[in-house]
């Protein structure tokens, strides 16, 4: 058997680097608690406030913050936590040398429907200041809090999967996820097709024409409408994730977070040998304007990326 710690051992000489992932994993071990008995406890539905994203927040949204920050603060390598959650960056009394960038709780418009939610996660260094493109990351990943509770994650070479146990010990159960080239599953959300750019469309049109159409296969479509469950199915067997620049999001510069969904999730799908794009440029390439900017987020198996990015290059 294989346990989170083995694995950061062999994969880093830089104990500090391990320990954040160490105090993130425990975020997720008591994250993951709470979900299970929030409805027993009454913690379901929003708490009256509004996040800077101009969104209600959960009750779970805000334990679960708090419970990374109480992770993180009690680690003297973390200098900077940046959430979802709060408005400005947070310096950590122990202003140690990483930066984490974390969403403690995405997809929680799902909480109350029981589907897989999970806790993404980026690690930078604090010398690199808050606003550094994804390639930066030093150490990535997400737990998706479903049937089981999975830690993915990776520091600069494969992608790992531990599966939490009963005695909240984190076992490596896949040492090298890796997302196949090619796939006949895609994922966004239709319902929002009247807003689209004609790339999307016609990736999407070409999709569902099937075997007949130019894609010469036929096409099955998923949304969960959670990214970690959305994501983690592309990482077990391939797939494409799009939520595309639409004209709904487009003043706002997409539906998603650069620093703490799309560059830990593009991170990750690259290690596993995926492709990450925003359509015009690699999503890991991009410098960020602000700590909460948004961004088109288009991931999963390379030869499908490549072929919306080829819709992209054509207008
Ligand atoms: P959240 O951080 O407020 O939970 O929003 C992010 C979520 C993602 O998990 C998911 O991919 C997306 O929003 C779903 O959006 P939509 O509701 O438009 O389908
Ligand atoms: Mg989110």
């Amino acid at each position: 058997m294989t346990t989170l710690l083995d694995w950061l051992r062999a994969q880093t000489d830089d104990a500090d680097l391990g320990s954040v992932i160490v105090s993130m994993a425990a975020s997720g071990v008591e994250i993951a608690s709470v979900l299970r008995q929030a409805a027993i406890k009454g913690q379901i539905g929003v708490v009256g406030a509004v996040n800077v994203q101009g969104e209600a927040q959960k009750a779970l949204d805000v334990i679960s913050n708090d419970i990374v920050l109480n992770q993180l603060g009690q680690n003297p390598a973390v200098g900077i936590l940046i959430s979802e959650e709060m408005d400005e960056a947070v310096e950590m009394a122990n202003q140690g040398r990483f930066i984490v960038a974390t969403d403690p709780l995405d997809g929680s418009s799902n909480l109350d429907v029981n589907v897989t939610v999970g806790t993404i996660f980026s690690v930078l260094g604090v010398a690199g200041g808050l606003l550094q493109p994804g390639r930066a990351q030093l150490a990535a990943g997400y737990i998706a809090y479903g049937p089981a509770i999975n830690l993915v994650l990776r520091i600069s070479g494969d992608v790992a999967v531990f599966t939490l146990d009963d005695a909240d010990q984190w076992v490596l159960t896949q040492a090298k996820a890796s997302v196949p080239d090619s796939t006949a599953e895609y994922a966004i959300n239709t319902a929002r097709d009247r807003f689209w750019d004609a790339a999307t469309t016609g990736y999407v049109r070409e999709n569902v024409a099937g075997e007949t159409g130019p894609a010469g296969k036929r096409y099955n479509m998923r949304w969960v409408g959670s990214m970690v469950a959305d994501v983690h199915r592309i990482l077990m067997r391939g797939g494409i994730f799009l939520y595309p620049l639409d004209s709904e999001t487009r003043a706002k510069g997409g539906r998603l977070r650069l620093l703490y969904e799309a560059n830990p999730m593009a991170w990750l799908i690259e290690g596993a040998g995926g492709r990450a794009t925003t359509g015009r440029e690699s999503l890991l390439e991009v410098v960020p304007t602000g700590i909460h900017q948004r961004i088109p987020v288009i991931l999963g198996s390379s030869e499908e990326v490549k072929r919306v990015e080829a819709w992209y290059a054509r207008g």
